[in-house]
């Protein structure tokens, strides 16, 4: 629906083989899987999701800044190059929109590699440990944030 607010929910390299990838790590659903859950609740929460993945920091950085006149938030996932990346961090700061930083696994009790992020410095907040279930915890926190039409509904018992 055109009126409803789009949230561009991006993943970096390797979430294309979530199912197979480390599945005692990031769990059994599919990058489909979830960009369905995503669809499902963004439609209950009165958002419409663009749903995007890339292996590539160039191509992550690109979608960023086109984001910023397209699009009301950012939900990002962005794999290793959490761990790695000033120029995400660079684009995602002149975006000048709400991110929420995403991962399935709670980095923090894993290798210290992972306990560094560029995200979190320019991000609203920080979800983590959740498995897919992150996902749909991240589209509510947007919800609250750009004021969407469905926020806050699933307190208030719809
Ligand atoms: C996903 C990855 O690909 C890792 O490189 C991160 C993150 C953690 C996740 O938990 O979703 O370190």
């Amino acid at each position: 629906m055109a009126d409803r607010p789009d949230i561009l929910v991006l993943n970096g390299p390797n979430l294309n083989m979530l199912g197979v990838r480390e599945p005692a790590i990031y769990g059994h659903d599919t990058l489909g899987d979830i960009e369905e859950a995503c669809h499902a609740r963004a439609d209950a929460l009165g958002l419409a999701v663009d749903f995007r993945q890339s292996n590539h920091e160039g191509e992550l950085v690109t979608i960023i800044q086109q984001a910023r006149d397209t699009h009301m938030a950012i939900v990002l996932n962005a794999g290793a190059y959490t761990h790695t990346s000033v120029a995400i961090h660079d684009a995602l700061a002149l975006s000048e929109l709400p991110v929420i930083e995403l991962h399935l696994s709670n980095t923090f009790k894993r290798e210290a590699f992972r306990h560094h992020s560029y995200i979190s410095g320019v991000a609203t907040g920080v979800i983590a440990g959740f498995g897919a279930h992150g996902y749909l915890l991240a589209l509510e926190a947007v919800a609250r944030l750009v004021g969407a039409e469905g926020a806050g509904d699933e307190e208030n018992g719809a």
